[in-house]
């Protein structure tokens, strides 16, 4: 439903910058467009026009690139203005004040977004897109965020409904002949179709865990025992002087944060405290927190220092550290007493630094890069990753399809079984956040007879 209201937002960050962008959408763009550069016929649609802003009093506030957008032709569907005044926030303020007193209202978050979805601009999943593209802060979030904006997600959506209707279609034509039981052949093909459904389904819903590394970044915990070189590593990697070096062992008490870009992929690294067996209670404290952050950890990063016996673990960790989510880093290869470790951990990749002088880092990346291509968990071919609003849609929909697979093998009533689909048609209508009826009873009748 289109507001009657028309809304008003600065597009641009706030502060100073060469140009601005006011956004407004609804029905008295038309008119305020009109009224603002004083002319009398409406502007020309989708004209950048070069006019002077004049507010209610008449008074010239900025000249202005002014563009408007009829109904319909809009990102939002309704009829929209943006008015680019030059990037002066006292200039903005004054545009702002007079287009409240022309009527306008402030649009709340998202709301130009949310109206191109209830107009029908956009799906759902588009909408979500959008403050994901937004928000992207490394090439492969951005990617799947535009992909999404293409309406990625609405199509696979699309494709499994379709799918899902194939099998309610077989099914239904038997309950316009309920005296004929279902011949055993007839059902296979319904039934096999149904469980592919609930295999692909599942592994879209697995490309979650993907979405998430994707925006929040790839969490990798840089561990090992005190003394070893984690803090000199956090900072070689990041540039800074994140954490504090110093040759005290137990130096790091808690975890500290920060974030970095490995190829195109986003990481956030913690540095924690050093694992000490025999520690004392704020060493024990650091440790459990270490233990802790290790159970929502992506990827470690395991220093031994070249020169010392390695390392006793806690068990709890090393469960958690796998050949395809670990790098084992030998650190301190500059010393003469440096020997090789390489029976540790066997199968793991190994990278010898010595970081004083940035030796081995660039192994390091490479290696890095190399493991998160193999070891992560893949989007399916056609890219399509869900978030975890759409995982809890399509999960519900595995859990009817389960009902309705269950049902048709213990050779329940079609009517129970088709009950069970046109759930999960509904749940993954939610991800798009509609369910079409139109174009399933479209698809449904297609497949019966003529003159039925
Ligand atoms: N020779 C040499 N010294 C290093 C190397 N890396 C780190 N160090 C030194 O080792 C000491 C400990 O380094 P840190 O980075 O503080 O070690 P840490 O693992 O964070 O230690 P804790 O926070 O106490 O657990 C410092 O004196 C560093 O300068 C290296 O590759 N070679
Ligand atoms: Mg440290």
């Amino acid at each position: 439903m289109p507001t009657a209201d028309t809304i008003v937002a600065l597009s641009t960050p706030a502060g100073e910058s060469a140009i601005a962008v006011i956004r407004l959408s609804g029905p008295a763009c038309a008119d305020i467009g009109r009224a603002v550069t004083g002319r009398t016929k409406p502007l020309r649609r989708r004209f950048a026009h070069f006019a002077s802003y004049r507010d209610l009093a008449g008074t010239i506030v900025d000249d202005c690139v002014i563009t408007y957008y009829a109904d319909g032709q809009s990102f939002t569907g309704e009829a929209m203005l943006e008015i680019a005044p030059h990037g002066n926030p006292l200039i903005v303020h004054k545009i702002m004040t007079d287009l409240l007193a022309r009527g306008c209202r402030p649009a709340e978050p998202g709301e130009f977004t949310r109206t191109a979805f209830l107009n029908g601009k956009m799906d759902l999943s588009q909408a979500e897109a959008v403050s994901d593209l937004i928000r992207a802060r490394s090439d492969r979030s951005l990617e799947a965020a535009q992909r999404q904006l293409h309406g990625s997600v609405g199509r696979k959506m699309s494709e499994l409904t379709e799918r899902l209707l194939g099998v309610m279609a077989q099914l239904e034509a038997y309950i316009d002949f309920p005296e004929e039981d279902l011949p055993g052949e007839d059902q296979a093909g319904p039934a096999r179709e149904l469980r592919q459904l609930i295999s692909d389904m599942e592994e879209l819903i697995e490309t979650q865990r993907y979405a998430a590394l994707l925006h929040e970044g790839i969490k990798t915990l840089i561990v090992g025992e005190p003394n070893v070189g984690k803090s000199s590593l956090i900072n070689a990697l990041t540039g800074s002087e994140r954490s504090i070096v110093s040759e005290i062992p137990g130096t790091t008490r808690d975890y500290i944060s920060a974030f970095l870009m490995i190829g195109p992929w986003r990481i956030e690294v913690l540095d924690t405290a050093g694992l000490h067996e025999a520690g004392n209670a704020i060493e024990k404290i650091g440790i459990d927190h270490t233990i802790e952050q290790s159970e929502t950890a992506d990827f470690f990063l395991l220093v031994l220092d070249a020169t010392a016996p390695s390392p006793t673990l806690p068990d709890a960790l090393v469960q958690r550290m796998r050949s395809d989510n670990t790098i084992v880093i030998v650190n301190k290869t500059d010393l003469p007493e440096a020997r090789d470790h390489k029976t540790f951990l066997p199968g793991f990749r190994q990278v010898r630094t010595a970081l004083p002088d940035g030796t081995g880092l660039n192994e390091l990346r490479t290696q890095w890069l190399a493991a998160i291509d193999a070891g992560l968990k893949r989007p399916q071919e056609d890219g399509v990753v869900v978030n975890a609003r759409h995982a809890a849609s399509l999960g519900r929909a595995v859990e009817a399809l389960r009902m309705a697979s269950d049902k048709l093998g213990k050779g329940e009533h079609t009517e129970l079984v088709a009950a069970e689909l046109r759930d999960a048609v509904g749940f993954i209508g939610e991800v798009v956040g509609r369910v079409d009826n139109e174009r399933m009873l479209d698809s449904l009748f297609k497949q019966f007879c003529i003159g039925k």
